[in-house]
């Protein structure tokens, strides 16, 4: 599992700034209004609670601070709590937190207290970079292509599916795209007969996993990925609409997931 960086970290609210312009270009509504829209949900003035959690490998620098920099970009109160897990958990319910978040090493959650919901941030992120790749304003079919079916493509080739579109997937592992075969009825990816889409959704750690035959000339990439896998050559040359950020959509997904 692959692990945020401090570095991953720095300037978020610019990343975010950045990539948001981008998704109104591309899709005619901003990421708010996209989580609005996909959860049914509007944030009001819930108070989140952030406690920092040591197990495995640890306080990632930034971490805490991100969340709580995204709670306020979003109009939310917040607080880390002083102490880390089961203490700073005590410390959160006492501090009259309405949501709490927290992360180790394999999940990353948001559980509202006040109605029991959670959610984690793989579907999350998921479920919200696929609905950004399926609301392209210059494609004119219902075919995306998913790019690794992972814990976050796997959810996010659901969503596609349930939303009717064509959804066409490619992962190297083959149980994977199997069982996303059988259980999705998504279409697997010809790699000898590779279809260019305008809509592509890519969930893999890896770099390089957009070939140049996989995408058409004006296309959205939407990725959470880290690294990219969009190579730059091919991003310039076809002029590729880019939507790639480390945290914040993701979160704000999540926060619209449990009101
Ligand atoms: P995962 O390990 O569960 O799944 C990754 C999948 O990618 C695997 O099934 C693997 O076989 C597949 N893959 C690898 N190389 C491929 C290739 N060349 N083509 C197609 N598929 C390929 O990982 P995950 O939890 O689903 O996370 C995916 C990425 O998203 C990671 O980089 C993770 O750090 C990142 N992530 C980012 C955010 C965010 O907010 N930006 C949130 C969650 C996860
Ligand atoms: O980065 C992660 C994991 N990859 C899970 C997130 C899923 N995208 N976890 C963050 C760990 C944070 C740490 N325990 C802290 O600072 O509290």
């Amino acid at each position: 599992m692959a692990l945020l960086t401090p570095d991953d970290l720095e300037d978020i609210l610019k990343k975010l700034e950045h990539n948001d312009n981008i998704i109104k270009d591309a899709t005619g509504m901003d990421i708010k209004q996209i989580c609005e829209t996909v959860y049914g949900t509007k944030l009001g003035c819930e108070k989140i609670g952030i406690i920092p959690i040591t197990a495995g490998n640890g306080i990632i620098g930034n971490f805490s601070s991100s969340l709580l920099a995204i709670a306020d970009y979003f109009g939310l109160d917040g607080f880390i709590t002083e102490h880390t897990d089961v203490t700073g958990y005590y410390q959160a319910t006492s501090g009259d937190a309405d949501i709490l978040m927290m992360a180790d090493d394999h999940m990353f959650i948001a559980h509202n207290l006040r109605n029991g919901k959670i959610a984690t941030n793989h579907i999350c992120t998921g479920v919200i970079y696929a609905e950004i790749a399926s609301r392209y304003r210059h494609a004119d079919t219902k075919d995306v292509l998913v790019i690794g079916l992972g814990r976050v493509g796997y959810g996010g080739a659901e969503h596609l599916v349930k939303k009717g579109f064509n959804v066409f997937a490619y992962d190297p592992n083959a149980e994977f795209l199997e069982k996303a075969e059988k259980e999705l009825g998504i279409i697997p990816l010809d790699l000898d007969h590779p279809q260019k889409f305008s809509m592509v959704f890519e969930a893999t750690p890896n770099s390089n996993t957009i070939s140049e035959g996989m995408v058409a000339e004006r296309c959205l990439v939407s990725t959470p990925g880290i690294p990219c896998g969009l190579p730059d050559d091919i991003g310039k040359r076809d002029n590729v609409d880019l939507v790639m950020e480390p945290l914040v959509i993701g979160v704000a997904a999540m926060l619209h997931a449990v009101l």
